[in-house]
């Protein structure tokens, strides 16, 4: 299973931070990535800017049959697509595609760490996994899902949100 992470909380010429979400998942399969599930769209805090805009999240799981290291080029490929313009840490962003866990691979090199190192942290990714995936494992604490959302403080559990927008998958 390959889980990808995608955010936006910046506006674009493509619209809005739904469009920009439903655009990505759009040019992923242009670029031949089948996209296999899509989670609700969810809305959250900017971590850890509070003040920088909100953020709408989604989890995917798509089939994908090379290696991370080129799924990551189509990745950033897509985010230049979208306009995605890298100043400073954290910025608000139009769209960001990331790479939650790759078929359980652990990998830690400098351009990709996998799963991802704050995976098991984030409401904005737990939360949608768990709408799709609710028997997920992490790869390396081989915790289960449910168990990471309930090691999140209660704090992260209530400042999320389900959007009652969704988007619907057309195979
Ligand atoms: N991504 C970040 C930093 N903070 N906060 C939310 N709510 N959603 C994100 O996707 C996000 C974030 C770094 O990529
Ligand atoms: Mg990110
Ligand atoms: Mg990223």
């Amino acid at each position: 299973m390959i889980l990808l992470a995608i955010g936006s909380n910046l506006e674009s010429k493509f619209g809005n931070r739904f469009d920009n979400i439903k655009k990505a998942i759009y040019l992923l399969k242009k670029e031949k990535i089948k996209v296999i599930k899509i989670s609700n769209f969810y809305e959250t805090p900017s971590y850890p800017n509070f003040k920088d805009p909100r953020f709408i999240n989604i989890i995917v799981s798509i089939k994908f049959n090379s290696s991370p290291d080129l799924l990551l080029k189509k990745i950033l490929l897509i985010e230049k697509k979208m306009h995605r313009i890298r100043t400073i840490k954290n910025a608000p962003r139009t769209c960001d595609i990331d790479i939650i866990d790759f078929e359980g691979k652990v990998i830690n090199k400098k351009n990709i760490v996998l799963p991802h190192p704050k995976a098991h942290k984030r409401n904005f990714v737990l939360i949608p996994l768990f709408e799709i995936y609710p028997d997920w494992i992490h790869p390396i604490t081989n915790k289960k899902i449910h168990i990471l959302i309930k090691n999140l403080s209660i704090k992260l559990r209530n400042e999320i949100t389900r959007s009652k927008e969704s988007v619907i998958l057309i195979q």
